[in-house]
Order: structure tokens, then sequence, then C-alpha cells
């Protein structure tokens, strides 16, 4: 909270309040005494390193590109199973609540673009996946169909497909329910060469709260079920905060967990 009696800061907005009790909180937390983490380690785990990372390379990369945008990140609030895929549609649905975006980039938080001919503008019929030559697959795409990474909608395209998959918690295969959406909706998606969408990966080890999901393989296999079932149109989730930074719209979020 903002220390009463001091006034708001000389320059810059006056500050707010913060949400008392914070939404941040999860209650009891395991206590380990000794942790068995090298310094290192935990830097490379801290998320907010890569998103200094990613908005120290991005606002300059994406201002040389004379783009007028707005940076969202999305918070899962909680100690629950990670759900990536349901994060990208609640950050979709927030930003276009705030402008009537034409195009909206799905960007992971550990990817630096490394040519900025790469342009983060959207095709105007398809879906493009931008991350085509990433450092860590030795610059190629891992398998033709990878969509994982960074990638764009414009909003037509995005409700086309009926958004992204809701049910995936954990790692893996929501990226490909994405992709397999895009073709079972009649698009097909387009990419930038391979020496242009170049990508560094900030390294990182596992994610806690990230670990793989055994029921991706089942999953996909009924996407062609699901797909216009689930997705934009059975999205819920609370909106626990809202903090226009001045490099970021930060919003935490409450999207429930794994049933
Ligand atoms: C596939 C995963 C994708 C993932 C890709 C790259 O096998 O979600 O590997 O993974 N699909 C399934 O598990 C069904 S990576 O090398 O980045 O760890 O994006």
């Amino acid at each position: 909270p903002r220390n009463s009696g001091t006034g708001p800061p000389a320059t810059g907005p006056p500050l707010r309040d913060c949400q008392i009790p914070s939404p941040l909180l999860v209650g009891p937390v395991s206590v380990h005494l000794s942790s068995p983490l090298s310094l290192e380690e935990i830097r490379q785990r801290n998320p907010l390193t890569h998103l200094r990372a990613l908005l120290y390379h991005l606002h300059p990369f994406l201002q040389r590109q004379q783009i007028h945008y707005s940076i969202y990140i999305v918070q899962q609030w909680g100690n629950g199973t990670f759900n990536r895929a349901k994060l990208l549609n609640v950050g979709v649905r927030e930003a276009l609540r705030d402008e009537d975006w034409s195009c909206i980039f799905l960007h992971d938080v550990d990817l630096l673009p490394e040519n900025d001919h790469n342009t983060y503008t959207c095709h105007k019929q398809f879906p493009t996946h931008l991350s085509v030559a990433m450092d860590k697959f030795r610059y190629r795409l891992p398998y033709p169909q990878y969509f994982g990474g960074v990638s764009a909608v414009t909003p037509d395209q995005y409700m086309k497909m009926n958004g992204f998959p809701n049910q995936y918690w954990g790692w893996g295969g929501e990226d490909d329910d994405i992709a397999a959406r895009v073709r079972l909706s009649g698009m097909k998606i387009v990419r930038p060469p391979v020496a242009i969408g170049h990508y560094k990966m900030i390294k990182h080890k596992g994610d806690r709260g990230n670990e793989q999901n055994p029921r991706r393989f089942d999953l996909l296999k009924r996407t062609r079920l699901n797909w216009r079932s689930d997705g934009l149109n059975s999205l819920t989730y609370e909106l626990l905060s809202k903090e226009l930074e001045p490099l970021y719209t930060n919003l935490t979020v409450n999207i429930g967990e794994d049933p």
C-alpha cells in the first residue's frame, strides 16, 4: 500500500491504493529452509526477469516498426496448474474491451524477436505464426504444424476459430489445438521467411505449476468435436485486477482450476 502522509510523487500520475487484501495472496505456502537452487536458477525462474528483458527489447523493436500498440501481461492468479491458452483468451477479450485493435499478438514472455523486419502486423485473411526459427530449435520449425511461441490473429480470425481452447491445464498441446482450429475453421497458417522469423529464447527450466499435461493427446484427438463449443464462446474468468503500468497493462485473473 501507499505510504500515507507522503503525498503523490513529484512526477507521474498519482498512485492508487493497493487492493486490500491483496488478490495475489495464496494463503498457506510451503516453506523450504534450504533452497536447492543456485542464485542463477532463482533468477531464471523469476518471470519478472523475463518480463523485464521482453519489455526492454520489444518496446524499441515495435517503435522502430512505427506500430501503434499496447502490451498486456496476463497473470494467472493462485498456484493452480498453468493454462496458457485460456490466459490468451482472457488477454484477447480484455484488450478488445479497451480498444478496437485490428491485430492481436499472442506472445510468450520468454521469446525475443531477433530481426525487426519481422513485422508485428496481421495478415488480412489468415492467422500468422511468427516464431518460425527459434534458437532452441536451431533456427528451424521443430515440426511443420508447430504454432507455439508467437502468433497473431485479427479479431475476425480469432472469432472464426472460436478463440483458443480453455481445457489445456499444464504444459503442451494447446498450441497444436490452436493450429488445428485454424484449419478446422477453414483458414490456414501464414508465416514469415525463416531468415526473418528468428527468436531468442530466455533459457529456463520447466516451470513449477506447468507440468506436462498427460491428457493433452486425448484432448487433441477431440479438437475436431470440441472446437465449436470450447473456446471464446465458453470462456469464464474473474478479472481480479487491471493495472495500467507505464510499459504494459497488467491483468491478474482467476481462471479457475483444472476440474
Ligand atoms: C510438442 C507439444 C507442443 C510444444 C512443442 C515444442 O510436442 O505443445 O512440442 O515443445 N505438443 C504436444 O505435447 C502434444 S518444446 O520443445 O518447446 O518444449 O509446443
